[in-house]
C-alpha cells in the first residue's frame, strides 16, 4: 500500500481541493468547467467530505435535496444564481424551469447514487436524525422513476445522455446517430474554453445534446425525444439505493422490506433483460434493440450484493481481461474495442467514480483486485494530481484539474485501507475508522 506519510499529503491536497470547490452549501465539481451543483457529483462529494467534514457532507445532499421538484425529481444541475449566466452552456436560461424552493434548475437526472451517500455519511458519523430528514426525500427520487421512466421490462429509462453521467460513451452513439439535430454554433460551447477540444465530446454530439433535451423541455419535462435507453449504471444505482433505503428504513424505525423487495425486483429484470457474454448492456427503447458494447456502466451491477454469483464471477473475469483492469485503472470502455479513446471523456478514459462503484463490488468478492484498483487510483492521483480523468494506458491526466469527486473518494479510498497499508479492522465503512484523520492533522479544523 502507499507509505502513511504519501497517503497524508494526498489527503491534504484533496481537502485543499474540496475547500477550494465549496460554494458554502454545495461544492462545484470544477470551479471554471462545471461552476454550479450537479447532481451525482454532491453524492460521490459527500461520501469523501464524510470521512473529514460529515457536517459538511449532510449539508451538500440537504442542498441538493432542496433542488427536489414537487414530482420527486433531483435535477441534475442546480444552478447557483451568482455565478454568470454565461459560465455554463446550456445554463438556466435554455433549462428554464425552478423548483418549488425558487432554486433554478435543469429538467433531467442523474444516476441516484444519493441514498449510497446518505447511508455512507451516517456510518462514518451516525446522525439518526438526518437520515430521517432525507429518507422521505430519496424515496420521493425513487418513486418520479417508478412512476415516471419505468418500461414493460421492469427497467428504468434515461431519456438523455447526460442522465447516463456518462456522457459521450460509445454505447450511445447508434442512439444518437438516428437524432435529427440541426447545426450549434461552436461559440456557444463552454466546455472547450476550458478543455482541449480532443479530450470532450465533438459537436455532432452536443448538437444532439440540445436537440434532445429541447424536445424534452418543450414537453414540459414530460415526453421523451429521440432517446430513450435503459442503461445498466442508472439501473444499478435505483437498485443500489432501495438496498440503502432498507437500511437507512431500519435506524428510521420503518419498515425495509418494500426496499429489500423493489431491489430484488430490479436485479432480475436487469438480468434477464441486460445481460449478454459476460457484460450488462443498455437497451434502446425505441428500436427494442441491446445495444452490445463494451462501457465500463456494464460493470457496475457488481456493486449490487444480490447479483447471482455466476454473473458476478463472469462480470469478474470481464474486467480483467477485455477491460483489462489488472493494468490496476479501470478504463470507462474497453481498451481493445475500435470505438476506445484513452483521452476522449467518456470513450476510454478511467474515471474515478465509475471506478469506485466497480470497485465496491471487488471489495468482498476480490479483496486483493479492491486493493490494488485503490492504491493503483491513489498513486495516480499522487502523480497526476485531482484531475477529471486519466489515460488508462499511460496514467497522464486529462479534462479539467482539481476535479471534486476524483479527490472525495480517493479520500473514501485512503480511509477504507488506512494509513500505511494497515487495512482498517473488518466491518462495514466506517464503523470503526470513522475520520480519515482528526482535523488538526489535515490542517483544515479552521475551515470544517
Ligand atoms: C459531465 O457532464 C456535464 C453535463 O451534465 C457536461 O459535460 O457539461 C459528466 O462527466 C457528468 O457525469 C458530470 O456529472 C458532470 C459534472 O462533473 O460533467
Amino acid at each position: 500500500m502507499i507509505a502513511g506519510e504519501d497517503a497524508a499529503g494526498i489527503s491534504r491536497a484533496a481537502v485543499r481541493v474540496l475547500v477550494a470547490n465549496w460554494d458554502g452549501g454545495h461544492t462545484v465539481p470544477s470551479r471554471r468547467l462545471y461552476p454550479h451543483q450537479w447532481s451525482w457529483d454532491s453524492a460521490f462529494i459527500a461520501i469523501g467530505n464524510a470521512r473529514w467534514a460529515p457536517r459538511r457532507a449532510r449539508c451538500e445532499l440537504l442542498t441538493l435535496f432542496g433542488a427536489q421538484w414537487r414530482d420527486g425529481r433531483v435535477p441534475h444541475i442546480a444552478f447557483n444564481p451568482e455565478v454568470p449566466m454565461g459560465a455554463y452552456f446550456p445554463g438556466p436560461d435554455f433549462w428554464d424551469v425552478s423548483a418549488p424552493s425558487g432554486t433554478v434548475t435543469s429538467g433531467i437526472v442523474q444516476p441516484p447514487v444519493h441514498a449510497i451517500a446518505a447511508w455512507r455519511v451516517h456510518l462514518a458519523d451516525p446522525d439518526p436524525a438526518f437520515l430521517r430528514r432525507i429518507y422521505p426525500r430519496l424515496v420521493a427520487q425513487q418513486e418520479f422513476l417508478r412512476a415516471n421512466r419505468r418500461n414493460p421490462d421492469g427497467l428504468l429509462s434515461i431519456l438523455h445522455p447526460w442522465e447516463s453521467g456518462m456522457d459521450n460513451s460509445p454505447a450511445w452513439d447508434e442512439p444518437l446517430a438516428a437524432v435529427n439535430a440541426g447545426p450549434l454554433a461552436a461559440a456557444v460551447r463552454r466546455d472547450t474554453a476550458v478543455v482541449n477540444a480532443d479530450e470532450r465530446p465533438t459537436q455532432r454530439d452536443y448538437e444532439c445534446y440540445v436537440e434532445i433535451a429541447r424536445a424534452y423541455r418543450d414537453t414540459g419535462y414530460r415526453r421523451a425525444g429521440e432517446f430513450s435507453v435503459a442503461d445498466p449504471l442508472f439501473n444499478t444505482a435505483y437498485a443500489a439505493a432501495e438496498t440503502s433505503l432498507a437500511k437507512i428504513a431500519i435506524v428510521c424505525g420503518l419498515d425495509p422490506e418494500p426496499h429489500r423487495r423493489e431491489a430484488a425486483a430490479m436485479v432480475r429484470a436487469m438480468a434477464e433483460h441486460l445481460y449478454d457474454d459476460g457484460l450488462f448492456h443498455a437497451k434502446d427503447e425505441l428500436t427494442g434493440k441491446l445495444l452490445r458494447s463494451s462501457s465500463g456502466a456494464g460493470l457496475t451491477p457488481l456493486m449490487l450484493p444480490g447479483l447471482p454469483p455466476r454473473l458476478a464471477d463472469e462480470l469478474i473475469a470481464t474486467a480483467l481481461e477485455r477491460f483489462e483492469l489488472k493494468r490496476g485503472l479501470l478504463p470507462s470502455f474497453a481498451p481493445g474495442a475500435p470505438e476506445f479513446d484513452s483521452a476522449r471523456y467518456w470513450r476510454g478514459p478511467s474515471w474515478i467514480n465509475l471506478a469506485w462503484m466497480v470497485w465496491q463490488g471487488l471489495r468482498h468478492r476480490r479483496p486483493v483486485v479492491a486493493e490494488r484498483m485503490a492504491e493503483t487510483m491513489i498513486r495516480v492521483v499522487g502523480r497526476a494530481g485531482f484531475r477529471e480523468y486519466f489515460d488508462p494506458l499511460t496514467f497522464e491526466g486529462h479534462g479539467c484539474h482539481d476535479f471534486s469527486w476524483s479527490a472525495a473518494l480517493v479520500l473514501d479510498l485512503i480511509a477504507e485501507y488506512g494509513l500505511d497499508g494497515v487495512p482498517a479492522a473488518g466491518g462495514e465503512v466506517g464503523q470503526q475508522r470513522g475520520r480519515l484523520l482528526e482535523a488538526d492533522q489535515i490542517g483544515d479544523h479552521v475551515l470544517a
